[in-house]
């Protein structure tokens, strides 16, 4: 006789399985609610305790923790001595395994109770489902609803039975692997320690259409432990998000999740290029536009509050390709519509971002903490003070920065931004390429921020030739005192903040 072991927390499609199942020879063991489960479908089935003599116990702590299930799953089929000592035990053959486990990620999700989550750690079933798998050559274990239909394909030779088998191990040890390491980061969180031991338990949410390149394959993976704005994300129309688009998403909420006024950032390619705050959405829009008229094309546009009809009937002007914001007036989606490509994305302003970033270098994973920004020492070192609106705008400037790439300095003028250099190898590259892109504009009143320290005071002078009245870096460079006394002489103020924000 021919056994098989049915014991899941998701019983969809457990009905038409064990039907299935059942008329092709199978006897059915199963546990309490799943046995519920398959009777309700009208098929036959035994109770595991039964089966073992033992019953479930310690408020089902202990279902099919039994030598009689995992000797059955185990023994090897093809050892003379293996197969006597099954028998000798009146231990049956269990060829084929249905289980999936207690719904620890549900109650992550759900932020349950310490005493619940530790209830709905899953014992018996990943023991059931290792020792199935380890003699998968053997045993069917199926752990993905998704795989009940081509298991009798597999029985009937439509498609290759070995490597079915082999295929469904393989999934078996990657689904006990993600829920341990859930568990496991769920208990370093508890402990804060959330860098120290990283146990990676990374789900899979899709396949991407292609990567940074239509000829590199990728996909989407989503770490359980963070409450993110991605998983709050509601799509109303457009394409596909891409591994582009995801990418590019991340540093624009947050971004714009830092402000609190009305804000929008227009950002290619992961970098921020038209970053602006005002009274209203509109407004910030316009400004985040005009901040780099040119750039903004096939960018993502996000908005820290809801976007109008009005502000969206001046959006589909343009070529965009993803526009985000906590909410939308009926009138904005009404108006995003003669755009159909574009994506329009809505997101929990009340989620979060990871607090950890992780890079992959060929081989090891580098993780740090989140880059937070300080105010705490700033410290005036020039003999002019910053005025009160220097100091908002320099405030706005530093944050900006935070978000550009390195080598960065940002220009700002009322709560704008008036040009973002970033990425460049050099700090006075950055700096004269805001010059250059923005040449016909007016930089007088206008402030700056820069990422790092001035290792020469070459940016300072060219500052000063723009108008810019007001300086903040976090200083420490041996020639600290060139870049001040330039600012002196030029009656511009400096601030240093002590704090760096390199960002590669
Ligand atoms: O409590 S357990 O850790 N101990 C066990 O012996 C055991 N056996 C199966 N959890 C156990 N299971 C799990 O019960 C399975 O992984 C499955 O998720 C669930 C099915 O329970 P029921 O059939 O009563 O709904």
């Amino acid at each position: 006789m021919t056994y098989a072991l049915l014991s899941v927390t998701d019983k969809r499609g457990i009905g038409d399985l064990a039907r299935g199942l059942a008329q092709r020879g199978y006897k059915l063991l199963s546990t309490g609610g799943t046995m519920k489960a398959i009777q309700d479908a009208g098929v036959e089935v035994e109770n595991i305790s039964a089966y073992t003599g033992f019953p479930e116990m310690l408020d089902g702590r202990v279902k099919t923790l039994h030598p009689k299930v995992h000797g059955g799953l185990l023994y090897r089929r093809d050892l003379e001595d293996h197969v006597k000592t099954v028998k000798d035990h009146g231990i049956e053959s269990i060829d084929l395994v249905v289980c999936n486990l207690y719904d620890f990620e549900g109650h992550l999700e759900k932020q349950a109770p310490h005493e619940e989550m530790i209830e709905n750690i899953d014992i018996g079933g990943p023991s059931m489902i290792r020792s199935a798998a380890k003699n998968y050559q053997s045993v069917y274990v199926l752990t993905d609803p998704e795989d009940y239909e081509d298991v009798f394909k597999a029985m009937d030779g439509e498609i290759d039975d070995k490597a079915f088998r082999e295929r469904l191990a393989m999934k078996a040890f990657s689904t006990t692997a993600y829920y341990d390491a859930m568990i496991s980061r769920y208990m370093q969180d508890r402990l804060g320690e959330k860098a120290k031991t990283l146990t990676l338990g990374l789900k899979k949410v899709s396949d991407l259409r292609y990567g940074e390149n239509p000829h590199q394959k990728a996909a989407r993976y989503r770490d359980p432990m963070v409450d993110s704005y991605y998983k709050s994300i509601q799509q109303y129309q457009g394409k596909e998000l891409s591994f582009n688009n995801l990418n590019d998403l991340n540093t624009a909420l947050e971004l714009v999740m830092e402000f609190k006024d009305p804000a929008c950032v227009a950002l290619k390619h992961a970098t921020p290029c038209g970053v602006a705050k005002a009274d209203t959405v509109y407004q910030a829009y316009e400004k985040a536009f005009e901040a780099d008229s040119l750039s903004i094309f096939g960018g993502v546009v996000a908005f820290n509050q809801e976007v109008d009809g009005k502000t969206a009937e001046k959006m589909v002007e343009i070529f965009l390709e993803v526009v985000a914001a906590p909410s939308f007036s009926d009138q904005a989606l009404e108006a995003f519509k003669k755009k159909p490509n574009l994506r329009v994305l809505q997101f929990d302003p009340k989620k979060q971002t990871a607090s950890m970033d992780i890079k992959f270098t060929s081989g090891d994973f580098i993780i740090q903490e989140k880059d937070k920004l300080a105010h705490t020492d700033w410290k005036t070192v020039t003999k002019k003070e910053a005025s009160p609106q220097e100091i908002k705008d320099l405030e706005f400037a530093e944050l900006v920065c935070k978000y550009a790439r390195s080598n960065a300095v940002v220009v700002v003028k009322d709560g704008q931004t008036l040009g973002i250099g970033g990425g460049q190898t050099s700090r006075i590259w950055a700096l004269e390429s805001i010059q250059t892109h923005h040449k016909d504009r007016d930089f007088t009143g206008a402030v700056l921020a820069s990422d790092a320290f001035f290792p020469f005071d070459d940016c300072v002078k060219l500052a000063a030739k723009m108008g810019i009245k007001a300086i903040v870096q976090p200083g420490g460079s041996i020639r600290d005192e060139d870049s001040i006394k330039v600012c002196d002489q030029e009656g511009m103020a400096m601030i240093f903040t002590n704090t760096r924000h390199f960002r590669h």
